[in-house]
């Protein structure tokens, strides 16, 4: 008999949004994984580490019963309870919190373990259903959706599948290889069909750039500066498009005045690139007319990120590159989906008097820095779902001990023992993607993905959506959305939304809400409130820390400087086999990642002392220490360290993680974590 495969959707938190078929053994076991060949974005190919998904899914140290805390927060050591009793303890924990500090006390948590309509956002229905507290959800895209916002206006653009038709893509301090390997499928098509080039932006030489056929490997932070040496050129040289400046955005007399001392010679001594690089980059840039630009996350998670951001979506403004099929800029869909979530997700219960805690900062909220609070009651009470946040926040020395007050309940709903589950009052096992029903934003592309169950139910688990309601019904939630399964809640939104129903999305596995060129392309207009493309932006309107951003396209010197006490410059990006944390814990993934280790450039390496593999660093900054293996690479330039991957805490030889080093302040103007931002000293350890 032949080998049966089972549509799926995958939940993680990946702009690649994969549509899966799932080799389904039994009702309780999976084979490979591998990408769906009919759908025209995933094109047949899934990353290594979901196609072993079943090791993960398979794995020993799964958490399978609800279990209550025995030992100190943090250590990891609980005993087995039922469903109900952990049930009612939540319940209480958090009914107690609302009458001695107001509801305002619960905050419900979460990131992105599963990015689902129902399994992800559900919780917050629950959060507006009794007034909790309320999330602004930053500590990925924000500071680059701030800076994209204020010149195009909305988080879309052209259908990606258009950069098989490009002459030129730049990947923009992003790192596809690793983070989203369906992008290069299509780069790939556009190489091999058309002979197009492709630029790649980055601080160190990763698998993308190795992939390029032009590479540029600037310092951190100086993205803006390269932007705006790039505009500088395409003035002086006549590859601006006067006309398309005139008609289609507000570019006037002040910003080529501002421009005029932005030469390649300025940028050079900022970006540490070479003039001729920054002079033949943007010469390309301006002659291709099918120009697509690919803007990643990395390059925004600064301190000037947004202002980054918005200074290099001007060059396609300024090249009109817009106008072309696989012309134009891309970084995320969001603004496109038009899904009515208001009965998934609550909507119509919102108080708009509720507060608003900022996800990223959860170390200072936890411990109580009164701004941090936005002017409410401490935090008593979480329910965590999707975030190992002891790991994965800035600041994590401040999250430690927001997460260990014993005055404070946690609750934590994971599949596995994170170093944020051990700090759990009541810890209750999940379900995974295979396990449950759901639809996913396919951000990188056009899609809702669609994963229909494949597996029963792993022991004891529950799915997200389950606990919701369980939770919600406990507390005596009256709204029938707590009483209808998921499937029932999904198949109501996509109606709503006019995407019929949800058995036909099932059945195909994804809804395209691909739009036409015209509107893609924002040939009539762009989603601005003006419909014109912003060069000068209206930061104020963006987000609530404008201050020092100013209405031109700029780079930003507010970012961490390295300095006589702290030299070195560090960015913490993915590791190709781990997703954020998620995979640490499969033996595949693990054993291709080796162990947490900063990659530091050779004459740094040889000033310190520091020889042959297996040496060990200490990096330090006000916030902490951490201690790790060291290797010496040409890979950066010289005073970046590099740290990839998210690894857990007990990785590291003194149990102390990365993002220990990394501030926890907002990006302006919005807010958002900046995670490759910041100075350090390093010594041997
Ligand atoms: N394998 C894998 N895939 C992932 C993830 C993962 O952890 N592992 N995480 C997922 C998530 S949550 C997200 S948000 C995306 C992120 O995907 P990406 O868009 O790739 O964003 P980053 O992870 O922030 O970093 C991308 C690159 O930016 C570079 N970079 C850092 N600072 C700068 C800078 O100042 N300028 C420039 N030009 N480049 C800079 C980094 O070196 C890195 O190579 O990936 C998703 N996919
Ligand atoms: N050093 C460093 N830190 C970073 C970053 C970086 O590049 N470098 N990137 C940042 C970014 S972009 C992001 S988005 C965050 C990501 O941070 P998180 O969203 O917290 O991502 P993960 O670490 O993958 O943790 C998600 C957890 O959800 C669990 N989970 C998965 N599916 C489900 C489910 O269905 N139900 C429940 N209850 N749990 C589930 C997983 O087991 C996992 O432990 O990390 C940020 N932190
Ligand atoms: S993690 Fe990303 S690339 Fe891998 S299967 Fe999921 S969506 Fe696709
Ligand atoms: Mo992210």
């Amino acid at each position: 008999m032949g080998k049966v495969f089972w549509k799926s959707a995958c939940p993680h938190d990946c702009p690649s949004a994969c549509c899966l078929e799932v080799e389904r053994l039994s009702s309780t076991r999976i084979g490979r994984i591998r990408g769906a060949a009919a759908n025209t974005y995933t094109d047949g190919v899934v990353c290594a580490k979901v196609a072993r998904y079943a090791e993960r899914a398979h794995h020993p140290d799964r958490l399978k019963q609800p279990l209550r805390r025995a030992g100190e927060k943090g250590q990891g050591d609980f005993r087995p309870i039922s469903w109900e009793a952990a049930l009612d303890e939540i319940a209480e924990a958090f009914q107690r919190a609302a009458r001695t500090h107001g509801a305002q006390s619960v905050w419900p948590y979460h990131s992105g373990g599963t990015m689902g309509v129902v399994q992800r956002w559900g919780i917050d229905r629950l959060r507006h259903a009794f007034g909790y507290s309320r999330q602004k959800t930053t500590i990925c895209v924000t500071p680059a959706e701030s800076g994209w916002r204020a010149g195009v206006g909305k988080l879309t653009g052209p259908d990606p599948r258009e950069m098989a038709e490009s002459d030129l893509i730049v990947v923009w301090g992003g790192n596809p290889v690793s983070t989203q390997v369906n992008a290069m499928t299509h780069i790939a098509k556009a190489r091999k069909q058309r002979g197009a080039r492709l630029v790649v932006v980055d601080v160190y030489r990763t698998p993308t750039i190795e992939a390029a056929d032009i590479a540029l490997v600037l310092r951190p932070g100086t993205d803006g500066a390269l932007a705006l040496a790039m505009m500088h050129v395409l003035l002086q040289e006549g590859l601006a498009d006067r006309d398309y400046l005139a008609r289609h955005t507000d570019f006037g007399p002040d910003i080529e005045a501002h421009l005029v001392d932005k030469t390649p010679g300025w940028a050079a001594a900022i970006t540490g690139l070479p003039v001729a690089e920054i002079v033949d980059f943007a010469r390309l840039y301006g002659r291709t007319e099918r120009s697509f630009l690919r803007v990643g996350f990395g390059f925004t998670r600064s301190r000037n990120g947004s202002a980054a951001m918005h200074a290099v979506t001007c060059l396609p403004a300024m090249t009109g590159a817009w106008r072309h099929r696989g012309g134009g800029a891309f970084f995320i869909n969001w603004d496109n989906w038009r899904l009515n979530t208001t009965l998934a997700h609550g909507l119509d219960m919102i108080d708009p008097k509720t507060r608003v805690l900022d996800q990223s900062r959860i170390g200072p909220i936890l411990c109580g820095e009164p701004e941090a609070l936005a002017g409410g009651p401490p935090v008593k009470a979480m329910l965590m779902q999707n975030a190992n946040s002891a790991n994965v926040a800035p600041d994590s020395a401040a999250v430690a001990r927001g997460l260990g007050r014993e005055d404070l309940f946690v609750c934590v709903h994971e599949q596995f023992m994170t170093a944020t589950a051990k700090y759990a009052d009541i810890l209750l096992p999940a379900a995974m993607f295979l396990e449950y029903d759901d639809i996913y934003y396919g951000l990188g592309h056009t899609h809702l993905t669609v994963g229909a169950r494949v597996l029963d139910r792993y022991e004891d688990c529950r799915t997200n959506h389950e606990l919701i309601c369980a939770l919600a019904q406990r507390l005596g939630a009256p709204q029938p959305s707590f009483r209808m399964s998921a499937i029932e809640l999904l198949d109501a939104t996509l109606r709503a939304s006019g995407k019929g129903p949800w058995a036909e999305a099932a059945a195909r596995g994804w809804v395209d809400c691909v739009e036409d060129f015209q509107a893609t392309h924002f040939l009539d207009s762009f989603p601005s409130s003006d419909g014109r493309f912003h060069f000068k932006p209206d930061w104020k309107a963006v987000g609530p820390y404008h201050a020092g951003l100013r209405s031109l396209p700029d780079h930003l010197e507010n970012y961490e400087r390295a300095t006589d006490d702290l030299p070195f410059r560090l960015v913490v990006p993915p590791a190709r086999a781990f997703l954020n944390t998620t995979f640490t814990e499969t033996p595949g993934s693990s054993a291709r990642e080796g162990e947490p280790r900063a990659l530091i450039h050779e004459d740094d390496a040889a000033r310190l002392g520091l020889s042959g593999d297996g040496a060990m660093v200490r990096l330090g900054n006000a916030r902490g220490e951490v201690t790790l293996a060291a290797r010496a690479a040409r890979t950066a330039r010289p005073g970046v360290v590099i740290v990839e991957g998210n690894w857990p805490s007990d990785a590291y030889p003194d149990r102390v993680g990365i993002n220990t080093l990394i501030g926890a302040d907002p990006v302006p103007p919005n807010g958002g974590a900046a995670f490759h931002d910041t100075a350090v000293w390093m010594r041997l350890a």
